[in-house]
């Protein structure tokens, strides 16, 4: 029966009742919420997403929100920001990993934009700070350390940096934070990024190796960086950036198609955080002519390997099969459901 099932899901083009479906399915599977304490499980076997991948999922209910306004998604934002300081607690700075505690910046500071909660502004504004007093150092000619363990410098670190400080500079009405998010863009593009092929390197060791492979995150968040920093400045060369890097990205890592189908673990969820960036920087720009049928390519893709219960795994060339899933994994399809228009949009 269950085979049956599984052989019998439509194989339709996604619509916005799709990106609902999507968005709800992954909800009844993973969201656990209580005394207005939100977190998502681990998979669907129980479980807890873990700091960094909760952080993400976090940013994946606000890009639901941003897409409907719907007052229900609201008050998971509350809730799961909640749920994360009362696991984690307010003050992070025992976790190692820069990123983890910037990349819950960036949660915190879209959630605070969307919900005028002050308290997720002072959670923001104090990790970044307490991240860039540690992690900034003159090594390397400049950067931020990936780790307390000051061994490499990397893009899932110095791209979300930069991010944040983008966000700080608005939500706190405080330019220190503009000249920071510059400073830590141009040490990445510098050591980093590939500026003749739009590559953005994943690290550079103390001993000056570069570790030359590309993730999508990495690119996801220089476009967004780049994108953000063009917003704050007018300078141009940032968007010249921002398009180098989303054409590797779909020439180079996606080879004009389905985005990579990552594995299992962290990587699993990269796609989203590309497509977060890369929409916002083409929806800013209306770029659709250019990147509209591959974005909407891939979220068709991502909807096609859905299961029978409406979840779609990592590998959007594949089925999702009939096993345990991890939540971080499902989550890139539930965010190329939000953040790509189902219908082309008619350029301004
Ligand atoms: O090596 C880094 C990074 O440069 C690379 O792109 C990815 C590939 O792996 C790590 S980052 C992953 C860490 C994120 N923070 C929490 C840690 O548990 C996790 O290892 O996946």
């Amino acid at each position: 029966m269950i085979f049956l099932l599984s052989v019998t899901v439509p194989a339709f083009a996604f619509d916005a009742h799709d990106a609902d479906a999507a968005f709800t399915a992954f909800n009844t599977n993973f969201y656990v919420v209580s005394h207005d304490l939100g977190h998502y499980k681990k998979n669907t076997d129980g479980g807890r997403s873990d700091f960094w991948t909760q952080a993400e999922q976090i940013e994946m209910i606000i890009d639901a929100y941003e897409r409907t306004g719907d007052a229900p998604t609201k008050q998971m934002i509350t809730e799961s920001i909640n749920g994360f300081t009362h696991h984690f607690g307010q003050d992070w700075t025992r976790n190692k990993f820069n990123d983890d505690l910037i990349w819950m910046t960036i949660a915190c500071a879209r959630g605070y934009l969307v919900t005028s909660n002050t308290a997720f502004r002072k959670l923001a504004k104090h990790h970044f700070d307490a991240v860039y007093q540690r992690a900034w150092s003159s090594s390397l000619d400049g950067g931020l350390w990936w780790t307390t363990d000051n061994t490499s410098k990397n893009a899932c670190i110095n791209g979300p940096a930069a991010l944040a400080a983008c966000f700080l500079s608005d939500i706190c009405a405080d330019k220190s934070y503009l000249t920071k998010a510059q400073a830590i863009y141009a040490w990445e593009r510098m050591r980093l990024f590939n500026p003749n092929t739009g590559a953005v390197y994943d690290n550079i060791h103390t001993n000056g190796n570069i570790g030359r492979y590309v993730f999508t995150y990495n690119t996801g968040t220089f476009i967004g960086a780049a994108n953000y920093l063009y917003k704050l400045t007018g300078e141009t060369n940032y968007l010249n950036d921002a398009f180098r890097a989303a054409d590797f990205t779909r020439n180079q890592l996606a080879h004009g198609g389905t985005l990579p189908a990552y594995g299992s673990g962290d990587v699993a969820g990269f796609n989203g955080i590309f497509l977060r960036w890369m929409v916002r920087f083409v929806n800013d720009h209306q770029l659709w002519q250019q990147y509209y049928d591959w974005l909407a390519g891939n979220a068709d893709a991502a909807w096609k390997v859905r299961s029978a219960g409406s979840l779609a795994w990592q590998n959007w060339n594949s089925p999702t099969p009939q096993t345990t899933l991890d939540a971080w994994g499902c989550s890139s399809a539930v965010v190329a459901l939000q953040v790509i228009p189902s219908k082309r949009p008619t350029e301004k």
